[in-house]
């Protein structure tokens, strides 16, 4: 072999064997078979070993150029597949930068929220409080301040959640209606205004019984052991109660009138009371509104049950029955939610599908 050759020959192998090189471990053995320990570079340098002075001059230039062009070529490829893997990642890591942003997409009210908001909006309107309270209650507010008989049905485990806690005396339940919130609010108000309605029940000095009115609506979630197509174990409702000393049934045609007119926003809407019982009222009415216009034209739909309250129930509010009147109603937000919206399955509304709820947002 030709010295000069040779050399072109061998730095000729390294950049054809660096070429086929595809990875960068590949790379580095290839690496190893030329400029390595026993590689061919440092093979011809051991053989100058027995040259003489002048030869070994010439030679080893020769031999350091062939591995200065090895070398280059090494690093050449080097960042060739540094480049190529650059490029790999960049293209795996692309941003389409003309893709529209993602939203963040704001919630909403549920629309048995947005009914009884509108409910409290317009109960409000007419100087109606909001009470709020317990969903575990006694049986004492539940059932016997309500004048509930204690073998009433309601009461059975058939009907009601009973829950640990209380006693067989008093046992714990989650309630059926919102009315015990009204006797808490009713005994409440009492309380705070005991001076007066002792004086006024005594005829002492101005006062004729200046207690002010209790006027007040009780909405939230209430729970009954029941679950078909009509009824969910929990659903809701909203009571109304007005107390004072000439409160009337036309105080509670003139107010659910106004309710029913505003909350379904037309006046072409007819109410019908008719008589029923519940025990907490005296005389009792179920409330019917019938639409005069649009699709419900015509049909007499239920809306609330309603009454003079029950003579007892004053009395558990801590009221004289002989003085104070009024009279209470019983609505359920989700029917009222289902009429306005024409939806006619209850539980798409406890299904939580957000294609449904979304519907609602304005
Ligand atoms: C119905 C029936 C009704 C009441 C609820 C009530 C509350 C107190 C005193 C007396 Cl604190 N009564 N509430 C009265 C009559 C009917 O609801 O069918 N609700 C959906």
């Amino acid at each position: 072999m030709n010295a000069p050759d040779t050399l072109d020959e061998l730095v000729a192998a390294a950049q054809a064997s660096f070429a086929q090189a595809l990875t960068p471990a590949d790379l580095e053995n290839a690496k190893a078979q030329f400029l390595g320990k026993s590689g061919k570079v440092t093979e011809l340098m051991k053989g100058m070993a027995a040259l003489s002075v002048e030869e070994k001059k010439s030679r080893g230039a020769a031999i350091n150029l062939a591995k200065q062009a090895i070398e280059a070529a090494l690093n050449d490829r080097r960042q060739a597949l540094a480049n190529a893997e650059l490029e790999r990642q960049l293209k795996a890591e692309a941003l389409d930068v003309s893709l529209p942003g993602r939203q963040r997409t704001p919630g909403g009210l549920h629309p048995v929220s947005l009914t009884l908001e509108r409910i409290e909006a317009i109960f409000g309107s007419m100087g109606f409080e909001v009470a709020q309270g317990p969903e575990i209650e006694t049986d004492w507010f539940n059932f016997t301040a309500l004048n509930t008989p204690e073998d009433h049905p309601a009461r059975s485990m058939h009907d009601t959640f009973y829950v640990e806690g209380g006693t067989e005396a008093a046992p714990n339940l989650l309630r059926t209606h919102t009315s015990p919130m009204q006797i808490r609010h009713a005994v409440q108000h009492v309380k705070k205004h005991r001076a007066l309605i002792d004086a006024g029940d005594k005829g002492e000095g101005a006062f004729t019984g200046s207690m002010p009115e209790i006027r007040v609506i009780a909405p939230g979630r209430t729970y009954r052991v029941d679950s078909d197509a009509t009824h969910s174990p929990m659903f809701h409702q909203c009571e109304g109660l007005w107390i004072g000393e000439n409160v009337s049934f036309k105080d509670l045609k003139f107010v659910f009138t106004n309710f029913c007119r505003t909350f379904f926003e037309t006046d072409d809407l007819v109410l019908r009371f008719r008589p029923s019982f519940f025990p907490f009222t005296e005389p009792s009415a179920e409330i019917d509104i019938q639409f005069q216009t649009g699709p419900l034209a015509g049909r007499w739909l239920e809306v609330a049950g309603s009454g003079q309250v029950h003579p007892n129930v004053v009395r558990n509010m801590g009221l004289n029955p002989e003085k104070y009147i009024g009279f209470a109603f019983g609505m359920g937000p989700d029917r009222l939610t289902m009429l306005r919206y024409g939806v006619n399955d209850l539980r798409l509304f406890f299904d939580g599908d957000i294609r449904f709820l979304q519907q609602f947002q304005s």
